[in-house]
Parts: structure tokens; C-alpha cells; sequence
């Protein structure tokens, strides 16, 4: 391609992202086609509206942008990595000065951050982690220990089962989150660390079911189809979770009694199925990372060194707390 070419596309790109920006009315908060002051520009891509944590979770980036002057350019990808790529691309050619974003997947981000990284903006990575051989792609991170997840709920289950009459070994279905991404990866990695090294249990069946609450019901009824015997759900996500529930209910199956159930994300919903009975164990994944995002996000852009990794505080609830203490959970 010859140069007088790469210039024409170069600034027919640039000129069609500012007038994206300028003109779009979808998610982008505060999206400003001139910086008219010195507030700081912050591109956000979020992966989706899959769940009702991942709404809470871009309703507290947003709110904590509006609360720290902070100017957010959030784009919505729909679940698809391209779009979160084009995202943020867009940022780069708009000249934030931070990105940050939530990898749906831990793979394939080094050739958009390289282009970051060359045009001297700092990368904030949230929620999920990505795999690079690259550190210097990225400033920090900043989420939820996926591993740590993984193993409360194995430790659950240990307990709940060290004196059962049970069959042995207790036979698990589970029901994952999205593939590749890295917090099913972590909860997936920190449940069979201790579960496989137990021996009293047995990982019978494992699914994806993508996060989704739909999918969780069709899951436990495609697998309730081919056996009975389960004595537990371990759920990736609590929307899942929901939708198993509903699946059980419908053949007359007692969740939490006749199938002990462990979630994560500590929805209300969810909170409320632990206080019915209906759930063992919730254990909370943490989607108030906003008001850190935008601390963060001014530190980079005064130029200041933040920490590597940022794992937030996370609690476990189980069925032997009391459950009226619970505070409402928000989302
Ligand atoms: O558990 C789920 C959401 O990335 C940790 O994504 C987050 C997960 C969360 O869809 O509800």
C-alpha cells in the first residue's frame, strides 16, 4: 500500500471515529468529540449485559465516573471479542488517556494493546485476567481472584459432607461459565485442586453454560434427562444457578435438599435462595470495582506506577450463617 494511500485511510479512520463518537448515542458516557477541559478521558469496553452482575458491575464504573469527573467512553461489545478490539481501537484513535477494559476471554489481546502501548496509553485490565508473555501490555489488573472462588466452594463441600451418609463418592455436575474466559478457568482450576485431591467426590458432568441463566435451565435439564443420581451443582454464576433451580423444580426436585447446590456472584436472588433453603453455599464475587477503576485511572494518567494486581474483598456465605445479617446486595 503506498504511503499517499495509508495516509488517505489513516485520517478517513480518525475523521470517522470522531465522528462516531460525536454522533453515537448508545452507551458512551460523557463521550466529548473536543476535550473542551483537563478532566481525563477513560475508554471502557465492557463485555455484555449477560448477567445481573455484569449490569451492576458497569453501572458502578459509570457512577463512579460521573462521582470522580472523569470523562467515560463506554462501549458495550455484546459478548464479541472483535468488538471489544474495535473498541479499542476507537480509543486509540480518539487519544484517551487510559483504556480500560473486561477481557470476555483471556486470549488474543496482545496485537490491540501493542497498538496502545505504542501510542503511549496506558491498558487498566478489570474482572478477568488475560494470558500475554508481553507484562508490559497492561498497567494492572484489577478483579476478582477466580482461584480463590474455586476453592471456597470445594471447601464447602468438604465440610458439608464430612459426616453424610451420602453415596460415596458425591457425585458433581457442573456448570461453567463462559469457555476461556479466566474466571471460569480459576474457578474451574481451584474447585478440582482440592475436590481431586479429596477422593470422597466425583466431577461426573461439566457444561458451559455461558454465564446465562437460560442456559443453566437447559443444562440441568439435558442432564437430568440422562441420570438422577447427583448430589451436587457447583455453578459458575448465580444467574446459571437460577436456571437449574427453576429446572429442578420442574421435575419435583428439591434443590438444596436433594441436590446441594454452591454459586458465585452473591446476587440477591441468590442470597434469597440460601435463605429458603433453596442454596448451600453463595459465595460472592464482587462487581463494585468502579470507584478502584477510577482511582486507578487518574493514578495512570498523572503518570504514577499502580499496583500489578488489585484483587477485591470477597465474602462466602453459607447455609450455617446468619443469614439475616446478609446486607441487601444492590443488584
Ligand atoms: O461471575 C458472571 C459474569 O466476569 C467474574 O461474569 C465475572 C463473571 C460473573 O457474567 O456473573
Amino acid at each position: 500500500m503506498n504511503l499517499i494511500k495509508a495516509r488517505f485511510l489513516y485520517f478517513a479512520t480518525l475523521t470517522l471515529t470522531l465522528l462516531l463518537f460525536a454522533s453515537c448515542d448508545g452507551d458512551e458516557e460523557g463521550a466529548n468529540p473536543g476535550n473542551t477541559d483537563d478532566s481525563i478521558i477513560l475508554g471502557f469496553s465492557q463485555i455484555g449485559a449477560e448477567s445481573a452482575w455484569r449490569t451492576y458491575n458497569s453501572l458502578s464504573v459509570k457512577e463512579a465516573a460521573e462521582e470522580a469527573g472523569i470523562q467515560l467512553l463506554f462501549e458495550n461489545a455484546e459478548q464479541k471479542q472483535a468488538k471489544q478490539i474495535k473498541a479499542i481501537r476507537s480509543f486509540i484513535v480518539y487519544q484517551v488517556d487510559v483504556i480500560a477494559f473486561v477481557p470476555i476471554v483471556a486470549d488474543g489481546w496482545d496485537n490491540v494493546l501493542t497498538e496502545a502501548k505504542d501510542a503511549g496509553i496506558p491498558v487498566l485490565v478489570t474482572d478477568r485476567k488475560i494470558n500475554t508473555a508481553d507484562e508490559t501490555l497492561y498497567a494492572g489488573f484489577i478483579g476478582t481472584d477466580s482461584i480463590r472462588e474455586g476453592r471456597e466452594a470445594a471447601l464447602f463441600l468438604q465440610k458439608k459432607f464430612a459426616s453424610s451418609e451420602r453415596a460415596n463418592p458425591v457425585r458433581i455436575v457442573e456448570i461453567s461459565g463462559t469457555e476461556g474466559a479466566s474466571c471460569v478457568i480459576g474457578r474451574a482450576e481451584g474447585f478440582r485442586e482440592i475436590i481431586e485431591s479429596d477422593g470422597s467426590f466425583e466431577i461426573v458432568y461439566s457444561f458451559s453454560g455461558d454465564f446465562l441463566k437460560s442456559k443453566g435451565y437447559e443444562i440441568m435439564h439435558s442432564i437430568l434427562d440422562k441420570i438422577s443420581d447427583i448430589d451436587v451443582l457447583y455453578s459458575h454464576n448465580d444467574g446459571m444457578t437460577l436456571g437449574a433451580i427453576e429446572a429442578m423444580k420442574e421435575r419435583g426436585i428439591r434443590p438444596g435438599s436433594d441436590i446441594v447446590i454452591v454459586t458465585i456472584d452473591a446476587e440477591q436472588a441468590a442470597i434469597d435462595a440460601l435463605r429458603r433453603g433453596e442454596v448451600n453455599c453463595v459465595i460472592e464475587c464482587n462487581p463494585r470495582t468502579g470507584p478502584v477503576i477510577m482511582d486507578l485511572a487518574r493514578k495512570l494518567a498523572e503518570g504514577e506506577t499502580i499496583r500489578r494486581l488489585i484483587h477485591v474483598e470477597e465474602e462466602v456465605f453459607t447455609e450455617w450463617d446468619d443469614l439475616d445479617a446478609i446486607e441487601p446486595r444492590g443488584y
